[in-house]
């Protein structure tokens, strides 16, 4: 096969990393990583052909730092970028700084991004080209007395945003006219301080929406097609915890009618590449344009596993400027993917970051699963970045047989060393609400009230140490005896996927 470049420079690091050195291996491309001081042992490290390093850990001066990441492109005879997702993903001086360097930029054009980092622009573009959008307004709100006459207009309760915010940051709600002056105060500082631009605009607020998400491909040769839908209800914190494909609300007739908003709405700005068009669902099944992630999104894997296409490989094919080769009808979905995201944190301490070193790890695998890891055994998980270390992904021919397997997996996941988010998850995946496909993003909160899934099984294996210890200090012995024939004890703790034999 031909290849569209000789060599990618991979501008990010864990998960991501990983999966984009995967496609340009299949591809027949040389992956050149970048990393800082304290990822010198990461996997994207050991992975890639090449790896060079930007300087230290904070991320400001490594993997935010344009010059340096342009510079190594260019020393390394890198011809295009992939930028991953967060970090530099979606900064159009970033995608532009890549062309002027004559780097291909493997996302949008620059001012694609920049009209959908603007959330007033993207509503305007979307209210163009008639896709229904949350009432509200589309341009930044004035005067606080202004904004009461539109509160009032469009009814209470309605949400402040900042205008180049999203994904929940410098959000408020606010109930009723009494607390909106408060309420445009703060956001607008918070905004100011979060985004360098005190802009803010207002929406309806809908109670217990569902958030969906649309994936778009667009070549550029004129081709905009999508790959159905992605529900990511499940999250807290604006952080999601599951994703699947399809969405267990969304039938054919649905998924034709936001596939067909999503694809004109990104035809429209101008867009090529990978992208994702987001909308609240609300109770009546009706949705409404929310905001477009102009990247790769962490999810994407339940798309690749549903449509058997590989979204990285598109990406860059599309950089490279060949055309798509099919069209929408060509587009099928089968059966259902469901991802489970694992972070370094400990859901027993307010999903505290768990940092640190990984001891003990042993991944799931079998049949329809997949392990989109950054980690390895013996690696330490930094302190300085995202806490995500790895997503879980499942296929099943329909949606029980995915969460069957996902409860499969899941049980086969050991980590230890770090506390993650993995009993969360077996939590989540056998919750009736969940199985009965009944999401919300209020599903979580309602979840994690009722009960710690793991705090027996821990205090068992807890008491079960404790009474070894005295056991050993009765029988005189100061220290544990040391290598046995026995495999070591973590690989057999309380879960039910991997257990000691009887
Ligand atoms: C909303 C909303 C209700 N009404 N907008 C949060 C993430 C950001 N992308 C938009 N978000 C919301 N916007 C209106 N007009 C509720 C949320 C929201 C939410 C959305 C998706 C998934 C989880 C969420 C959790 C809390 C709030």
């Amino acid at each position: 096969m031909k290849t569209p470049f000789r060599k990618i420079l991979i501008a990010n690091r864990g998960e991501i990393a990983v999966r984009v050195i995967r496609a340009c291996r299949e591809l027949g491309i040389t992956s050149v990583a970048v990393f800082s001081e304290a990822d010198r042992e990461a996997l994207h490290v050991l992975m890639a052909d090449e790896a060079y390093l930007l300087g230290p850990p904070p991320a400001a001066e490594s993997y935010l730092a344009i010059e340096k990441i342009i510079r190594t492109a260019k020393a390394s005879g890198a011809e295009a970028v992939h930028p991953g997702y967060g970090f530099l993903a979606e900064n159009a001086g970033f995608a532009e700084a890549c062309l002027q360097a004559g780097l291909v930029f493997i996302g949008p054009p620059p001012q694609a991004i920049r009209t959908m980092g603007d959330k007033t622009a993207a509503r305007r573009a979307a209210l163009a080209m008639k896709v229904p959008t949350v009432p509200g307004t589309s341009e930044p709100v004035g005067s606080d007395a202004e904004a009461a006459r539109v509160a009032r207009e469009i009814g209470y309760p309605v949400m402040l945003k900042a205008a180049m915010g999203g994904g929940g940051k410098g959000m408020r709600l606010v109930r009723a006219e009494g607390e909106l002056a408060g309420a445009l105060r703060m956001a607008r500082s918070e905004a100011g301080s979060a985004f360098g631009d005190s802009a803010v605009y207002l929406e309806k607020y809908l109670e217990e929406p569902r958030h969906i998400e649309v994936q778009v491909l667009a070549d550029s040769h004129g081709t905009t097609i999508h790959l159905g839908e992605r529900e990511c209800s499940i999250q807290r914190r604006h952080q999601k915890l599951v994703e699947e494909c399809p969405s267990p609300l969304v039938d054919d007739a649905m998924r034709k009618r936001m596939g067909e908003a999503a694809c004109r709405l990104v035809a429209s700005v101008g867009y090529v590449n990978a992208g994702t068009v987001e909308f609240l669902v609300d109770r009546q099944k009706i949705f409404y344009f929310l905001e477009m992630n102009t990247r790769l999104q962490v999810e994407h894997p339940v798309t690749e596993l549903v449509t058997g296409r590989d979204l990285v490989k598109e990406q860059i094919r599309i950089a490279a400027g060949e055309k798509l080769g099919y069209g929408q009808s060509d587009v099928k979905w089968t059966g259902w993917a469901i991802e489970c995201r694992i972070y370094a944190e400990d859901p027993y301490r307010n999903f505290m970051p768990s940092p640190g070193a990984v001891i003990g790890l042993r991944t799931p695998a079998g049949p329809w699963v997949r392990d989109d890891s950054g980690i390895y055994e013996g690696v330490t998980v930094p302190i300085y970045y995202d806490s995500l270390i790895s997503k879980l992904i499942v296929w099943g021919p329909d949606r029980a047989g995915a969460i069957a397997r996902m409860a499969r997996a899941l049980a086969e996941y050991k980590v230890v060393g770090v506390r993650t988010t993995i009993p969360v998850h077996q939590h989540i995946i056998v919750h009736p609400d969940f199985v009965a496909g009944r999401l919300s993003t209020h599903f979580l909160d309602a979840v994690m009230g009722v009960e710690r899934p793991e705090a027996e099984g821990r205090h068992r294996t807890v008491a079960l140490i404790a009474a070894a210890l005295a056991g050993y200090a009765r029988a005189g012995k100061t220290t544990l005896p040391l290598a046995s024939s026995r495999p070591s004890a973590w690989k057999f703790s309380a879960r039910s996927g991997w257990s000691r034999p009887r």
